[in-house]
């Protein structure tokens, strides 16, 4: 079964993040999730401007820019000079006035747009986007921490997503407290990629190879 595997970079080891980084991408991890904070938009800071930047120059892989800012349309080029064609950035379309604008930048820029859908955010409210963006994340906790418990009330959206999926030609992606069961769950339902995190991927005592494996390996 085929579904991409992302790592939540803000739970990395920060004491040598470049061997973080070749340790993923040698265990065969897809792309690099980037959870950028301000603070204001969310609650805490997590990642900023330069450690995307750092990653991105020692990284193979595309990253995975996830943007939890205020108005993001101010800063988003800060950003995309940074990336390269093929990587992907999402914002949040409550933090900005006219989201689709930021969109288009984001699309001028070469990169692959996308939108980030809290747990409290209906599809009815983001519909008119789904036109637009090549990808979509579904937060399956509150967005600001790393560690939180999955909000099982989520998984009614994700069905009415994965409907619409074909037709308005968007990928789907799980962000928040990823599982082997919710990948077991959701992967052959049509869930094309997960974010991994301190659930799954950071902080055992096991190499993030054989944990990738594993999770390649898992009886669909
Ligand atoms: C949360 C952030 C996420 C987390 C990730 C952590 O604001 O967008 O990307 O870093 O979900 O995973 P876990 O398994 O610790 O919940
Ligand atoms: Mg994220």
């Amino acid at each position: 079964m085929n579904f991409d595997l992302t790592a939540s970079m803000m739970c990395a080891n920060y004491g040598n993040l470049e061997k973080e980084v070749r340790d993923l991408e040698e265990g065969g991890i897809d792309s690099f999730h980037i959870d950028i904070m301000d603070g204001r938009y969310v609650p805490n800071y997590a990642m900023s401007l330069n450690d995307m930047r750092y990653i991105a120059s020692v990284a193979g892989k595309p990253l995975d820019v996830h943007l939890m800012v205020e108005h993001p349309n101010n800063t988003i080029e800060l950003f995309t000079k940074e990336l390269r064609k093929g990587d992907t950035v999402y914002i949040h379309p409550e933090a900005e006035y006219h989201p689709s604008t930021t969109l288009q930048k984001i699309i001028n820029a070469g990169m692959e747009p996308g939108i980030a859908i809290n747990p409290g955010t209906s599809v009815e409210t983001i519909m008119e986007m789904l036109r637009i963006v090549k990808k979509v994340l579904v937060m399956t906790v509150n967005p600001g921490n790393a560690g939180q418990m999955y909000m099982p009330y989520v998984g009614k959206k994700i069905t009415k997503l994965l409907s619409l999926k074909e037709e308005m030609h968007f990928r789907l992606y799980w962000d928040g407290a990823c599982s082997a069961d919710k990948i077991l769950e959701f992967a052959p339902r049509g869930v094309d990629g997960f974010v991994l995190g301190t659930t799954l991927l950071f902080g055992k005592n096991r190499s993030y190879g054989e944990i990738l494996k594993g999770i390649r390996e898992l009886r669909f």
